[in-house]
């Protein structure tokens, strides 16, 4: 564990307040936690059945196999695939739930949604073969929002994934037939890989991987549909200006931060604070400030422009600010020690979802059919919780950085479009292969204290633009590079490499924007990747090459969760190099590290590989990207 906590300059004031106030906070636990268990670190503890934990101890008599006979290679590849199937049931149960709400919108069983991009509805209805000549919008709606519920339940094995069948080139989904990791349905594929890893089933490394790779494609599309159906009740993104950091917190306002992931209440929230600044002034506030944290943030941020307040490391941080009215959480990546933080103030930590509560913290349960109703009465909490705010406690480090973000994959299209209406994505590839970019990498994935908080993200944002490689940035990690302030026009100028800087004087040039385009085009939440994902599609089919002949990485410098398991797992299997910052716990097997990080490459095309070190990862990004342009220059 590093010995520097956190790079954020606004956290490190945080952090010795909760020192001055006696708060343990999570890098103190992460601290607490040294020196890891090396059998759970690398991944050869098996906690599967009631007779472990087995641990592998290569030279005890006995002791090289768990207590059923597995070896480290199945207790491995068995482990790691449940991170996924937990992955992809949050990303995809995320997705569910939207899809539900926009169906009841379609069948006129809900009016607090509605219909905001008429014009998405259209285009992912004709991608997913939805008849749309002359029929009624909302007839069309009810059978996009069917279609995606029907990607939970199907159990027909001959069947395919609708929304991964229309959005992946035609040469992946053979690769994925070939190796039988094409899933038929979300709910099967994931309950099947749960039964595949039970004691006593399945030991064979490969197969369990190809399970696991099955339940990533799963993952895949669960956010696909999940991002589609969001930008249809929402709208999609354009281009915003807001800004990052603790210092958006607003002593004289009653602040709401808005944490989690699903938009469906956060956005209601949003819209709702827009008619209830008077009943904030009533109550002696000078309006209401909504800020948000991890993905919900990112959520709010791409379509509303709400600003950043920090990302998931330092969440405990903002209610150290005792300026905090109301946290208001649904699901995911949400500290279950919020609510000791807000016994030090006067924080309403309000949990909204049914499957996410905490002992000790308001639980207000969310009613989507009422949902206007519910996002008023949780703002009228935190008003009330602003009453009880000690003025005397209020400490919020004066630090927030400008950030310009809403790069939605019809964003980006729509600045590129400005250079060459007739075929946008064509920019960025005459700008690959004038060489004036090296390639894209996309930044992403979570904060991890096992290392430095922010510290990976920013460094390899820095020395990968010093490269001229073109950034995309998601999830938490985008959150990192807004809070350092290199989310804006100023870090291209002072971090870009020449052939960058002439790209984005380019686009600034024509993309006709009030601010400069960022060092970073931030794509949204992680449930949103399929935008990243869906843009290099279109780059390898403008290059006449296949996905993994793409010059493009990606990267999880601070990895953490499940979601970003099952995240990385389908970028290898699209055929994309993925680096991740922390050493996998699958080092205990060789075998099956040698899997994920070599033969992978041959199978797929993309592999992954560990690299702590922020600088020697960004050297191997670009050995990569370089070694990809090389191979198609050469073709030529
Ligand atoms: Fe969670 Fe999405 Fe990771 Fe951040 S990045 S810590 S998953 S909030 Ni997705």
């Amino acid at each position: 564990m590093s010995e520097q906590r956190t790079i954020d300059v606004a956290a490190t004031q945080m952090l010795d307040k909760a020192k001055e106030i006696g708060f343990l906070t999570t890098f103190d636990r992460a601290k607490a936690q040294e020196p890891r268990c090396t059998f759970g670190n690398t991944g050869i503890c098996c906690r599967i059945c009631l007779q472990g934990p087995c641990r592998i101890l290569p030279k005890k008599p006995g002791g090289n196999k768990g207590i059923c006979g597995a070896a480290d290679y199945t207790i491995v590849a068995r482990n790691t695939v449940r991170y996924i199937a937990g992955g992809a049931a949050a990303h995809s149960d995320h997705g569910r739930e939207i899809a539900q709400v926009l169906l009841h919108v379609a069948e006129g069983h809900n009016h607090d949604y509605k219909i905001t991009d008429a014009d998405k509805l259209m285009r992912v209805a004709k991608n997913i073969g939805v008849e749309t000549e002359g029929r009624d919008v909302m007839d069309i709606c009810k059978d996009v929002a069917s279609a995606a519920l029907a990607e939970f339940g199907r159990v027909d094995e001959t069947q395919e994934l609708t929304w991964l069948n229309a959005y992946s080139p035609e040469e992946r989904l053979d690769v994925w037939r070939k190796t039988t990791i094409m899933p038929a349905g979300i709910n099967l594929s994931l309950a099947k890989l749960l039964h595949q890893t039970h004691i006593g089933v399945d030991a064979d490394p490969i197969n369990i991987i190809f399970g696991g790779l099955k339940a990533a494609l799963c993952d895949f599309n669960g956010q696909h549909l999940a991002t589609d159906l969001s930008d249809i009740l929402f709208g999609t993104g354009v281009p915003v200006v807001t800004e990052a950091n603790l210092g958006a917190i607003k002593a004289d306002k009653v602040n709401i931060a808005l944490h989690g992931h699903n938009p469906l209440l956060s956005q209601m929230v949003v819209n709702a604070a827009k008619e209830m600044q008077d009943e904030a002034k009533a109550a002696g506030a000078a309006g209401i400030n909504l800020v948000g944290i991890c993905c919900t943030g990112n959520e709010v941020l791409t379509r509303e422009g709400v600003a950043i307040a920090t990302n998931f490391a330092t969440q405990e941080l903002a209610v150290m600010t005792g300026a905090m009215d109301a946290m208001v959480v649904d699901v995911q990546c949400i500290m279950p020690s919020l609510r000791s933080a807000a016994e030090c103030f006067h924080t309403k930590i309000i949990t909204t979802m049914p499957i996410m509560k905490i002992p000790g913290s308001y639980h207000f349960a969310f009613d989507e059919d009422h949902a206007v109703d519910s996002a008023k009465e949780i703002i009228r909490l935190a008003i009330e919780a602003y009453k009880n705010r000690d003025q005397a406690q209020v400490n919020i480090p004066n630090i927030k950085n400008k950030v310009v973000a809403g790069f939605t994959l019809e964003a980006i299209l729509n600045i590129f479009g400005k250079i060459n209406p007739e075929n946008p994505i064509r920019v960025i590839v005459d700008a690959m292969e004038a060489g004036e970019i090296k390639g894209i990498a996309a930044l992403i994935g979570c904060n991890n204290l096992k290392g430095t908080h922010d510290h990976n993200h920013t460094a390899m944002a820095r020395e990968l633009a010093k490269n001229d490689i073109f950034l995309l940035a998601g999830g938490c990690s985008a959150q990192a590079h807004a809070l350092a302030g290199l989310m804006n026009g100023d870090a291209v100028k002072e971090y870009a490499g020449e052939g960058l800087k002439k790209f984005y004087a380019r686009l600034n040039a024509a993309a006709g924007l009030t601010e400069e385009l960022p060092l970073m085009f931030h794509t949204g939440s992680c449930v949103d990747y399929s935008r990243q994902q869906d843009f290099i599609n279109l780059v390898a089919k403008e290059m006449g090459v296949s996905i993994p002949e793409v010059p493009y990485v990606v990267s999880a410098p601070e990895a953490m969760s499940e979601k970003a398991v099952a995240i990385g797992s389908w970028n290898v299997a699209y055929g994309n190099a993925v680096h991740v910052g922390v050493i996998a716990p699958t080092v205990g097997s060789q075998l099956v590290n040698d899997v994920v990080t070599k033969v992978a490459e041959d199978v797929f095309g993309g592999f992954f590989f560990w690299e702590p070190d922020a600088l020697k990862a960004a050297a191997r990004t670009v050995e990569i990207i370089e070694e990809r342009s090389w191979k198609i220059a050469m073709r030529k």
